[in-house]
């Protein structure tokens, strides 16, 4: 089933992953359970030429088993996916970690706008340079991401990485990741943001942690 997701390239994206296959196999368990109950009532209990319809008079404690211990199962899946689920979330959105990296983002109609520390890897330096829509990492480094917005709600989404974070005006919100895979993927805006939304589609370059010193020199302003 994972060949529904582009590749996991985050040291969190099989926790995010298997969220998601957790909750697909207990709600589609449940679906084809409760539709194949009703379709074979339907089949079974069809009307048939010659055949009455029984007269059922029911029982009150048999119904409301039917309907209370289906009821508490459903209740005891739900709590653990929240466990499950709780546990996940606390690791990529509420821990953050202190980051190796940490950049600035900045989403606007219709870009973002990254902010790189330079070689002193320092935010808020003269050193500092940003670039539109072009996201550089070194691969296995904790990056930290502050992310704003200018104008109106866009949404920093890596889908590589499992990592969406919607960036809302007059908010400073930190976000981090830690990509293992070197290579080039896709930095997007999932929130539809107006008519130039579908160009804050970036690049999102992993670079081996040797080459990653050599690009922010390179990039840097010469002082
Ligand atoms: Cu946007």
């Amino acid at each position: 089933m994972d060949h529904w997701f582009p590749e996991s390239i985050s040291t969190y994206g099989a926790d995010v992953d298997g969220i998601f296959h957790l909750i697909y196999w207990i709600v589609g368990f449940w679906f084809v359970l409760t539709l194949g109950v009703l379709l074979y009532c339907v089949v079974r209990f069809r009307r048939r030429a010659g055949v009455p319809a029984s007269h059922i008079r029911g029982e009150r404690w048999r119904e409301l088993a039917w309907i209370v211990v289906p009821a508490a199962i459903v209740l005891l899946l739900d709590l653990g996916i929240d466990a499950a689920g709780a546990r996940v979330w606390d690791h990529v959105k509420t821990d953050l970690p202190p980051g190796d990296v940490h950049l600035a983002v900045t989403g606007k109609q219709f870009e973002w706008l990254i902010t790189y520390p330079g070689p002193d890897a320092k935010l808020g330096t003269a050193d500092d340079f940003t670039l539109n829509s072009q996201l550089h990492v070194p691969a296995g480094k904790d990056v930290r991401i502050t992310l704003r917005a200018e104008d109106v709600l866009h949404s920093f989404f890596l889908p590589h990485v499992r990592l969406k974070q919607d960036a809302i005006p007059g908010r400073t919100i930190d976000m981090w990741f830690n990509a293992t895979r070197p290579g080039t993927w896709e930095l997007a805006c999932a929130e539809l943001c107006g008519f130039g939304h579908h160009t804050m589609r970036g690049t999102f370059v992993v670079h081996a942690p040797e080459e990653w010193e050599q690009w922010i020199r390179s990039r840097a302003p010469s002082a």
